[in-house]
């Protein structure tokens, strides 16, 4: 198949876009290597060291013999997307390239601004190009379980049949986003619905969990096709985080009482589930909503299985509660359905020591790179 990866210099779309080259699709990667520069400005830095995107292109079709197509654009700007889109002609676009930090989204006004507008206009604009150039081709969006909030009901795939003064309908699930971010995705989600509803396009949104992990089987290939890992108080993700700590000695940074549950999932599971999503495509007209996490775990229960997994290499962990930066309930229901990727043949990697033990190694290969300043959370949501 003939993919482009949106977002392809980032986390999950370089894992993404070697797996599916090395499955044998064609792909194409379009990004304007926005991150790289937020990174400068907010001076933080990858854990790993991730190399410029030509050279990391190179060494793939070195190791693999596989050429990999790059755009260098932006997709707010539409005339660039729409060229691309001729060009390369895709039958699936899977769609990572956004802001997608929610403390980033919460800094200031400017920076919710910016999120939304990168957000929600690239989406748009996509959404339009598909509709002129492309009404055929299939969209795997990536959204996040972050849309659904935490409601005290199970959380559905997407949409809830719900019975009113003795009538029946089955309608999208209500949305209680916790950040600008959040809240960006499910403004994507609304676009998407509308343009599947009225133009016939075909479109899976993947309701994202917090993803872990940096190492894949073609990531790992070779130093120069390193992933990035992003530890820092803005870009950082809770298990990825805990485990760096872990390895550098710094207190596992739980906010607030840790009783936050959220869903995970291993990277080598996401670009396997974008897979299953490309290869079963939506029909035209249908906006397909998948949950795509494998396991659900309190902030707290993830900082007490890296305390365990850094005693058994001989680390000595301490877990912090620091004060919640962030708004949002720190005792709460949470229970959320994921059967669609199962049924598609998805066949998860849990959360084992064993992983537990490679990010933590991993994290003391590269532990002098940590910026010990950059740990603590700087953004507070109030
Ligand atoms: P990332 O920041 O590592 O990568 C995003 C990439 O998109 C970057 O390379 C960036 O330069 C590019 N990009 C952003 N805006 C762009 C634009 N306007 N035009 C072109 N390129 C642009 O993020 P990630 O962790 O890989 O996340 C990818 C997607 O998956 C995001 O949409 C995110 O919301 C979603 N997601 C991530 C996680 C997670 O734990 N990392 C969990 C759930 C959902
Ligand atoms: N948390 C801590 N300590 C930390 C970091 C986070 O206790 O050091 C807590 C947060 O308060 C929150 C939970 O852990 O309750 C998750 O926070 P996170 O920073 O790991 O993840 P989040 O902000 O939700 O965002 C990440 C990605 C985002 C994606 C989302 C999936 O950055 O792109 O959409 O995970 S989800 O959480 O399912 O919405």
């Amino acid at each position: 198949m003939k993919v482009l990866v949106i977002g392809g210099d980032g986390y999950c779309g370089w894992a993404t876009a070697l797996y599916l080259s090395h499955q044998g699709h064609e792909v194409g990667i379009l990004d304007n290597f926005v991150r790289r520069h937020w990174d400068l400005e907010l001076c933080i830095d990858t854990l790993t060291p991730i190399a410029p995107m030509q050279q990391r292109l190179k060494r793939w079709y070195e190791v693999s013999g596989k050429h990999i197509s790059l755009f260098v654009g932006d997709i707010t700007h539409y005339d660039f997307l729409a060229q691309t889109l001729r060009e390369f002609a895709p039958e699936g676009i899977v769609h990572f390239g956004e802001q997608r930090s929610a403390p980033f989204s919460m800094i200031s006004r400017d920076h919710a601004v910016l999120t939304q507008t990168n957000n929600v206009v690239g989406t748009l604009n996509l959404l339009y190009g598909m509709k002129e150039l492309l009404p055929d081709s299939h969209l795997v969006k990536l959204g996040t379980m972050g849309e659904y909030g935490t409601p005290n009901i199970d959380i559905e795939e997407g949409y809830i049949t719900i019975e009113h003064n003795g009538r029946q309908d089955t309608l999208p699930y209500p949305k209680q986003p916790g950040s600008m971010y959040h809240l960006s995705k499910v403004h994507d989600s609304h676009n998407i619905h509308f343009a599947c509803r009225v133009w016939g396009l075909r479109a899976t949104d993947l309701n994202q969990g917090v993803v872990y992990g940096v190492l894949t089987e073609e990531t790992g290939a070779d130093e120069l096709l390193i992933n990035r890992l992003d530890y820092d108080g803005v870009f950082g993700t809770a298990l990825n985080r805990f485990c760096i700590q872990a390895a550098v000695g710094h207190p596992l940074t739980v906010y607030g009482k840790g009783g936050q549950t959220r869903a995970f999932l291993d990277l080598r599971d996401t670009v396997r589930c974008v897979e299953l999503a490309l290869l079963h495509p939506a029909q035209p007209g249908e906006f397909r909503v998948f949950n795509q996490f494998t396991e659900q775990f309190s902030v707290q229960d993830l900082a007490l299985k890296v305390q365990q997994a850094g005693s058994a290499l001989g680390l000595k962990v301490e877990i912090d509660h620091l004060p919640n930066p962030r708004v949002e309930k720190e005792e709460h229901y949470f229970s959320a359905k994921n059967t669609n990727l199962l049924s598609l043949g998805l066949q998860p990697h849990f959360l084992s020591d064993s992983l537990l033990d490679s990010l933590l190694n991993f994290a003391i290969k590269y532990q002098q790179r940590v910026d010990l300043t950059q740990i603590l959370p700087r953004v507070n949501w109030r």
